[in-house]
C-alpha cells in the first residue's frame, strides 16, 4: 500500500499565521465577516474624529442593535442566541474598531443583559431585554466606588429596606454609558449583604453626571452615578442573587469578551505598521527590510497568535460549559497587556506619524490604558491565577 499522499503546505496569513480562523464553524466565519464589514464601513471612517471630540457615536447603536450584536450570545427574549466563540469574534471585530464601541456592546450585554437574564425575574426579563436587544433601552453596571474599585467587597452604597421599598444611598464612579443609560444595575450593600437593583433614570434622587477630559476611551461615555435617598420598589430588586458572586459573574462574562477585543485592537495595530513598513524607505531600502523591524514585527505577529488560540480554547470552553474565572483572568492579563505592547511599538516604528490621530496606534494605545484598568486591573488578574495556583488569596 501507498503511503497517503501529504497535505499540501499552505504559506501562512500575515494576519492569521496558525490559520486560526481554520478552527472556526461555517457559521462563526460568517458572523466574523459581517463585523468586520461593519466596522471597515461604519467605524473605522468615523472613529478617529469621534475620539477626537471626545465624542460617543451614539449613531451607531441603532445598526449595532440591527446586526444582533446586543446580548447577541442571550437565547430568547428577542436575542440572536449566538455561542460564545461568536461573541468573542464580535469583539475582535468591534474592537479593531475601537475599544470605546466595543465597551458598550460589552457593557450592555455581558454586564446589564446578563444579569437581568440570570438573576432577574421573569417580568423584568421580559419588560427590559428585548428593548435592550433593540438598543432602545440602554444599561449601564455600577460596581466601583471612588474608595477603590478592585474591593468591591467594601462598597459604601448601601440600600436599607423601607416598607415595599429599597432606599439607596451612595455613589458609584467611572461608570461606562453612565449619563445615557435608561437603567443601571446598581450594587448595594444591604443587611443580607451584596445585592443588586434596577436604578431607572426618572427616579428621584438618582443623578449621573460625565467624567470629562480623559486620555483614554475618548469616544465612550465615563460617569459618575449618585444616589440620594433613591426609592426603589421590590420589584427593582434582582431577586436571585446574593453577595459579591453576584456582580463578579456578570464580570466573567465581560472580562471573557474583552480578551478577544484585545486582540482586534492589536491587529489594527500591526496591520497599520506592517504596511507603513513596507512602503517606508530609510536608508535607501524599505524600512521592513531591517532586522530590528522584521524582529518586532515577528513578536507582534507572534503574541496576537498566542492570543487568539488562548481565547479560541477559552471559548470553547465557555461553550461547553468548563471554563474556569481564572482561566478568563490569565487570557485577559496576557492579551491586553499583549495589546498594549504591540500599540506602543507600533506607535514608535511610525515615528513622527505615529502620533497623529490619522494612523490607529496611538489611539489604541490610549485606549488599552483603560482596558488595562477595567474589569480588573492586570495586578488583579495575576492575583486570581496566583491564589488559584496557591490555594490562597494574597489580594
Ligand atoms: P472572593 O471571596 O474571591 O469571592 C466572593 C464570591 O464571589 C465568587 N467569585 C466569582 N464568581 C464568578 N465570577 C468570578 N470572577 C468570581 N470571583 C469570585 C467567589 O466564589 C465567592 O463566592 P461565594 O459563593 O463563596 O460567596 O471575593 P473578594 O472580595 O476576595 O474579591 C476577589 C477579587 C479581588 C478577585 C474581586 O473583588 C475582583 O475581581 N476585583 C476586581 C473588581 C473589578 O474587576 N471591577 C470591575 C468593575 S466593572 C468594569 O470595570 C466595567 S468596564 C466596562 C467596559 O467599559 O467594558
Ligand atoms: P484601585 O483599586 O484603587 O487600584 C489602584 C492600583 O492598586 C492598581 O494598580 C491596582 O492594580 C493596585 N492594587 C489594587 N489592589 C492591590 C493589591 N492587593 N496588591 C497590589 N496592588 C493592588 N466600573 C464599573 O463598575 N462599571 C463600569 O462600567 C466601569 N467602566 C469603566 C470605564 C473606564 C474608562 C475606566 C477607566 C474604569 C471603569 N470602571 C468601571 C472602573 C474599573 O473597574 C476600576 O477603575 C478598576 O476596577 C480599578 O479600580 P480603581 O480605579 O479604584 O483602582
Amino acid at each position: 500500500m501507498s503511503a497517503p499522499a501529504p497535505a499540501a503546505v499552505v504559506e501562512p496569513d500575515v494576519f492569521d499565521f496558525y490559520n486560526v480562523r481554520s478552527l472556526l464553524t461555517e457559521d462563526e466565519r460568517q458572523i466574523q465577516d459581517a463585523v468586520a464589514r461593519f466596522v471597515d464601513e461604519k467605524v473605522i471612517p468615523i472613529i478617529g474624529d469621534a475620539f477626537d471630540a471626545h465624542r460617543f457615536p451614539k449613531e451607531l447603536v441603532p445598526e449595532i442593535a440591527a446586526l444582533g450584536l446586543l446580548g447577541c450570545n442571550i437565547d430568547g427574549y428577542d436575542c440572536a442566541g449566538l455561542n460564545h466563540v461568536c461573541y468573542g469574534l464580535v469583539c475582535q471585530e468591534l474592537e479593531r474598531g475601537d475599544s470605546g464601541v466595543r465597551s458598550f456592546v460589552s457593557v450592555q450585554g455581558s454586564l446589564c443583559m446578563y444579569p437581568i437574564l440570570t438573576y432577574g425575574s421573569e417580568e423584568q426579563r421580559q419588560r427590559f431585554l428585548p428593548g435592550m436587544a433593540r438598543g432602545e433601552i440602554i444599561g449601564c453596571f455600577g460596581l466601583t466606588e471612588p474608595d477603590g474599585g478592585s474591593d468591591p467587597g467594601n462598597m459604601k452604597t448601601h440600600a436599607v429596606k423601607d416598607g415595599g421599598d429599597w432606599v439607596i444611598n451612595g455613589a458609584k464612579m467611572w461608570i461606562t454609558n453612565g449619563t445615557i443609560a435608561d437603567v443601571a444595575i446598581v450594587w448595594a450593600m444591604t443587611d443580607d449583604g451584596v445585592r443588586g437593583f434596577l436604578v431607572e433614570k426618572d427616579m428621584p434622587g438618582y443623578t449621573t453626571r460625565d467624567i470629562l477630559k480623559k486620555f483614554s476611551l475618548r469616544a465612550s461615555i465615563t460617569s459618575e452615578l449618585f444616589f440620594d435617598n433613591v426609592r426603589v420598589p421590590e420589584e427593582n430588586l434582582l431577586p436571585n442573587v446574593r453577595g459579591l458572586k453576584g456582580p463578579l459573574g456578570c464580570l466573567t462574562q465581560a472580562r471573557y469578551g474583552i480578551t478577544w477585543g484585545a486582540i482586534g485592537a492589536a491587529i489594527a495595530c500591526y496591520r497599520e505598521v506592517l504596511e507603513y513598513a513596507k512602503v517606508r524607505e530609510l536608508f535607501g531600502r524599505p524600512l521592513s527590510h531591517t532586522q530590528t523591524i522584521q524582529r518586532r514585527l515577528a513578536d507582534m505577529s507572534r503574541r496576537i497568535t498566542t492570543a487568539q488560540l488562548l481565547s479560541l480554547q477559552l471559548g470553547r470552553m465557555k461553550d461547553e460549559g468548563t471554563m474556569h474565572p481564572s482561566q478568563v483572568s490569565m487570557a485577559k492579563w496576557n492579551n491586553v497587556r499583549a495589546a498594549m505592547d504591540i500599540a506602543r511599538d507600533a506607535r514608535d516604528m511610525l515615528g513622527g506619524s505615529g502620533i497623529s490621530v490619522e494612523f490607529c496606534p496611538i489611539r489604541h494605545m490610549l485606549n488599552l490604558e483603560s482596558v488595562i484598568t477595567y474589569e480588573g486591573t492586570e495586578t488583579i488578574h495575576e492575583l486570581i491565577v496566583g491564589s488559584q495556583l496557591c490555594g490562597k488569596h494574597a489580594f
